[in-house]
């Protein structure tokens, strides 16, 4: 059976696939227009996962691809967010979406602290300054603190869990903002994003990207963060308004930012580069080989337990298991 692999993924999935599938890859395909035309009207299972290649190769499974594949039945995402696939069009057409949920928790958690400790303590700006040989003349300057802050985590699902367990024992205190209350939790919830943004000094961007979310971090969020706050943002970059961000840290609305994500990955503003307030990563979130191997491994499994007619392990909530039977 044909997988059609649109994006380069890990040689773990690739490799795990073909022991099952026959894996046809789109991105160096010397014609992937008559590729697709190839497998058109046979297809069933496509592997596919947030882009790594330049904006103008990224590949959204959007309702135009699954229309045109009628006999599909599964989309097997690398990543946590699979705002690259249009899941509520996928459950339309009884086309089961699958995501790498948990494996990644933990490694993501660690980058957000790694970013909010950065952000704060300036260690990037520190270290630049101790390569530059700078402190031979003096030594580098007084930072921010972590002490007596507030976080406030924008999205409190798994991740952001993972987040407020590990912050705690710094001492900070965590509240939320989220579509609902999570009565069961102990953490305060702001059903206002603007309420909670002025009550806290970090805010931590948990959030699954998509059009639901585009921009949510505005300017108005920003400036209710105000001068002492910290923005970090983990999700995607699409939630934040990118060019309110550079105005707010270029003119001290908020203090600094830790950033994974960028509203065009791989593409990062020449504005944002230039500010030393702004700690950037290039998307490494989960990006350790023992995380990324798990990751990979669940896309596998994902797809060997569809072809061999059992339950994908981990379907994401637009499209659960069992989907209804196609019709045509
Ligand atoms: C990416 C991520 O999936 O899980 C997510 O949502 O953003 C990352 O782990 C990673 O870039 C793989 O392509």
């Amino acid at each position: 059976m044909d997988v059609l692999m649109p994006v380069p993924l890990p040689a773990l999935v690739r490799d795990g696939l073909a022991k099952t599938f026959r894996v046809r890859t789109l991105w160096d395909a010397p014609d992937p227009d008559a590729l697709l035309a190839e497998l058109a009207p046979t297809l069933r299972a496509v592997a596919t996962g947030v882009s790594i290649l330049a904006e103008d190769r990224h590949f959204p499974v959007d309702a135009g691809f699954l229309a045109r594949f009628p006999k599909l039945e599964i989309v097997a995402n690398l990543g946590v967010g699979y705002d690259n696939i249009d899941a509520k069009a996928a459950a339309q057409n009884g086309v089961v979406v699958t995501n790498t949920p948990d494996v990644l928790t933990d490694e993501t958690a660690d980058t957000a602290m790694g970013l909010l400790l950065n952000a704060v303590r300036e260690f990037p700006a520190a270290e630049r300054w101790l390569r530059a040989g700078k402190w031979l003349e003096k030594p580098f300057r007084l930072t921010a603190s972590l002490r007596g802050r507030t976080m406030g985590i924008v999205g409190l699902g798994r991740i952001g869990k993972a987040i407020a367990a590990r912050a705690a024992p710094f001492g900070i205190k965590i509240v939320y903002h989220g579509r609902r209350p999570q009565p069961d939790l102990a953490y305060p919830y702001f059903a206002s994003l603007i309420d909670m943004a002025k009550a806290v000094d970090i805010l931590m961007v948990v959030i699954p990207g998509g059009p639901e979310t585009r921009n949510l971090i505005d300017a108005d969020v920003l400036k209710a963060l105000g001068p002492d706050g910290i923005l970090v943002n983990i999700a995607r970059g699409t939630v934040v308004d990118e060019p309110a961000l550079i105005h707010a840290l270029k003119t001290g609305a908020i203090l600094g930012a830790g950033l994974d994500v960028f509203a065009a990955e791989p593409k990062v503003p020449a504005e944002l580069v230039a500010l030393d307030n702004a700690v950037l990563l290039p998307h490494v979130g989960s990006a350790s080989r023992h995380t990324r191997d798990l990751m990979s491994q669940l896309v596998v499994d994902n797809l060997e337990a569809w072809a061999s007619s059992k339950p994908p392990l981990t379907p994401v909530a637009e499209t659960p298991w069992p989907l209804p039977k196609k019709t045509a």
